[in-house]
């Protein structure tokens, strides 16, 4: 049994690393007496305007994404501030990094590197205890295996093609289990690169951000139809076996000077984007749609959930940035069912459990997600289990930085035997 004073901490350094991109970011270490954890922050590509600053060096070096001051902030700053105190009061020492910032967005520290400090806190603590992660966060009644929301064609900002919509998403959700889901994901993944070479030719299956193909098409419609064709040559039903889905993530292609959003080379407003949005509801099985309106128009958000709400889960991404003033905003104006979860946006791990319990309470889905630019820390996969979100958002069945998540989680529905449950289709039956 550990004692009080293997939790306290004894060390906190942050060191470089990069990200899946190869861009810089911060990884901090931290020791106590009992354990290690280790915390590195991800980054967006398409951010909200609403997230946590990250702390860059700007100037010449690594194109101006330098983390030289923000590795500086962990060791001058946050380590004689945290060693010390006891691990495990997460809040405490997440409210102490919140008062050493003091600024609303985290823009002095930067959240790269609060949200490295808050994770590898948790990771030293849960170490200290001698329990896994997953159970530390969640205790011992955590044991739902997230349903995957896997990003399987790469639009947007995340790749190199004209499509306007960011992700073209597969949902495993019929599987008996978590490991039965990535073995039909990851046929299916193999099946839509045969579909996509056959049709598009070999460089269509290059990869974007997310691991995910970035073939050279033009409209949506295209990339949900390969998404069909793909699942039925691997043997499987849509709207049984799989459900469909989108992250429009429209504030990259809305128009402001227009009020309009710019897909498949038209202009829409917003009102004939619902409309869009519920024609591709109706021919593809899309059960998820997330960000189908840029970050400051509530008001179509809630239009589209009192419309497709029973039907599919709403979520608001860039709209809330991970942080309870904005999610109390959509909850009051039944903006959405449903609300993305990345630590990075706001910050803390304390502020992203506050944000899923006000979420939970008020009926909204929690989404647990990665980031475009991320690591191989793995902590979200935990994290999914730890709060019973029944959903996770971490990309193809590609790339070590994607997969690191999904083989945590295939150990952890291992470590958990006969008592683990597979989320499956629960998180879309209203
Ligand atoms: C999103 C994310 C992750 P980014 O929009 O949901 O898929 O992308 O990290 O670039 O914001
Ligand atoms: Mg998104």
């Amino acid at each position: 049994m550990a004692g009080d004073e293997d939790f306290i901490i004894s060390y906190v350094h942050g060191v470089l690393a990069l990200d899946s991109r190869g861009n810089p970011t911060v990884k901090v270490i931290v020791k106590t007496k009992g354990g290690v954890g280790v915390g590195i922050a991800p980054s967006g590509a398409s951010k909200s305007t609403k997230e946590a600053i990250e702390k860059r060096d700007g100037g010449r070096g690594w194109g101006g994404m330098g983390v030289g001051q923000a590795l500086s902030n962990v060791n001058t700053l946050l380590s004689p501030r945290l060693i010390g105190l006891d691990s495990r009061r997460q809040a405490l020492i997440d409210g102490v990094m919140i008062e050493i910032d003091g600024t609303p967005n985290k823009s002095r520290l930067g959240g790269n590197v609060t949200t490295a400090t808050s994770i590898a806190v948790a990771k030293a603590a849960a170490a200290s205890s001698g329990v896994e992660l997953y159970e530390y966060l969640g205790g011992p009644g955590a044991k739902v295996l997230p349903t995957p929301l896997m990003n399987v064609i790469n639009g947007g900002v995340h790749a190199g093609n004209d499509l306007a919509f960011q992700e073209f998403i597969m949902i495993p959700a019929g599987a008996a289990s978590f490991a039965e889901a990535m073995r039909m994901a990851v046929e299916v993944y193999k099946s839509l690169k045969s579909y996509l070479t056959d049709k598009y030719g070999k460089t269509s299956t290059n990869v974007g951000d997310e691991g995910g193909y970035a073939p050279p098409m033009k409209e949506v419609r295209e990339a949900l139809e390969a998404l069909r064709a793909a699942i039925k040559s691997a043997g499987y039903e849509l709207g049984s076996d799989f459900l469909l889905g989108l992250d429009a993530a429209s504030s990259e292609f809305y128009d402001p000077e227009k009020k309009a959003y710019r897909v498949d080379g038209k202009l829409y407003e917003p009102g004939e984007l619902l409309e869009l949005y519920s024609q591709l509801v109706d021919e593809f099985s899309i059960a998820y749609l997330e960000d189908p309106f840029h970050e400051d128009d509530l008001q179509h958000f809630t239009e589209i959930t009192a419309k497709l709400g029973s039907r599919v889960l709403i979520v608001g991404d860039d709209l809330y940035a991970t942080n309870v003033k904005y999610l109390k905003r959509g909850i009051e104006a039944k903006a959405t069912n449903g609300a993305l979860v990345k630590v990075n946006q706001v910050g803390t791990l304390t502020e992203t459990l506050d944000y899923v319990r006000m979420a939970r309470n008020a009926g909204v889905r929690p989404v647990i997600s990665h980031r475009s630019g991320d690591t191989e820390d793995p902590f979200i996969a935990d994290l999914a289990v730890a709060v019973g979100a029944g959903l996770i958002k971490t990309g193809a069945p590609a790339r070590s930085e994607r997969l690191a998540k999904y083989n945590r989680l295939l150990e952890i529905e291992d470590s958990l035997g006969p008592l683990a449950v597979y989320a499956g289709k629960e998180p879309f039956t209203r």
